[in-house]
């Protein structure tokens, strides 16, 4: 019986044609990843309890583009997980998600008619719906960084799920989402500042949250006012994407992979963007340096100060535009 490292090919619903690194055991394959801490992905069979079944045939060819073929979503999902811990490797030499190589687990097909994804540190996995009446699974990679995020979050600053802080917890997922996407830079999925914009979720082919504008979304804030901790964290969050946004490409409006993007700020603050690469740096040693359970906005403020006079100098161009595009969304000193 062989077993070992293989190279197979799959067609997901967002991703396109894709390789996949599978497991050859005897005369079956197997989405299971041994180069990536053994990461799979299983099938929930649309049902919510155990940990389902790990996806297995005997061609290596995975899933043919469509909902209805049921290897097309683990395609997404297997994929996904595997580019955020290319990005986490080769972006802050990140060994997994808890940093000790050990893979995660993607559970697909769960429930039905489930519209939702959601992390769970105490399965280490994470776990997609098929969304609205099963044929629009929650795939998209900006939502797979985004749930395995919460894993790196809950392993570093445990940032508390509720107020200022659940606020940043969601941003750092939706920054880290968003930043695997620009990673992979698939054809099928131009990479973009807004969230899950593939997955139709509103029924109106919108996306889900925008970073460039977070109140887009008829929701989440723009900017930072007393009380902003009150609102779902899925919504005071838009203060730190727009934060994000504004490091990374500056203010006003702009085109990028045919993504129009127009970004107010507060008092017509005027930032100039610093690269995403280089705000990704900044945030991700503020997470894991300086943020604690308890960090809230003003907190953020200082740690990505910090973070950024560590990687560039106290008067860098880096360290005063994270003071502007803070001072951008009325988070002052
Ligand atoms: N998809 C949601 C999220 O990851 C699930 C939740 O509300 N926690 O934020
Ligand atoms: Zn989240």
């Amino acid at each position: 019986k062989f077993e070992g490292i293989e190279t197979g090919s799959g067609k997901g619903v967002f991703v396109g044609s894709v390789d996949l690194t599978t497991t050859q055991s005897g005369s079956q394959y197997q989405l299971q990843d041994a180069s990536r801490g053994g990461q799979s992905a299983n099938d929930m069979g649309n049902g919510t309890s155990g940990n389902g079944t790990l996806f297995a045939n005997a061609t290596d060819q995975w899933g043919d583009g469509t909902a209805a073929n049921r290897e097309s979503a683990a395609v997404d999902a297997y994929f996904g997980a595997a580019k955020t811990w290319d990005f986490y490797k080769n972006t802050f030499s990140r060994n997994g998600i808890r940093n000790d190589g050990v893979g995660a687990l993607s559970r697909v097909h769960y429930d039905t008619g489930y519209v939702n994804a959601f992390w769970d540190d105490s399965c280490f996995c994470m776990t997609y719906g098929d969304g609205q009446n099963d044929s629009a699974p929650l795939t998209e990679i900006d939502v797979a960084g985004h749930e395995m995020t919460h894993g790196v979050t809950s392993a570093t600053a445990g940032l508390n799920y509720s107020g200022e802080s659940g606020g940043l917890n969601e941003a750092t997922s939706d920054i880290m989402g968003t930043m695997v996407e620009w990673y992979a830079n698939l054809p099928a999925n131009p990479p973009n500042y807004w969230i899950g914009e593939l997955i139709n979720l509103n029924g109106n082919n919108t996306p889900l949250r925008y970073m460039d504008q977070p109140s887009k979304d008829g929701s989440s804030a723009d900017s930072w006012y007393d009380g902003v901790g009150n609102l779902d964290v899925h919504y005071s969050s838009g203060v730190a994407n727009h934060f994000f946004y504004l490091l990374s490409e500056g203010s006003g409006s702009k085109s990028i992979n045919g993504f129009d993007y127009n970004s107010p700020t507060v008092n017509s603050t005027s930032v100039t963007g610093i690269g995403r690469d280089k705000a990704a740096q900044v945030w991700y040693r503020a997470l894991t340096t300086y943020f604690t359970s308890t960090t809230d906005y003003a907190g953020a403020r200082d740690a990505t100060l910090k973070a950024a006079t560590d990687l560039y100098g106290a008067d860098s161009t880096e360290s005063k535009q994270v003071a502007t595009a803070w001072a951008a969304v009325n988070v002052g000193s």
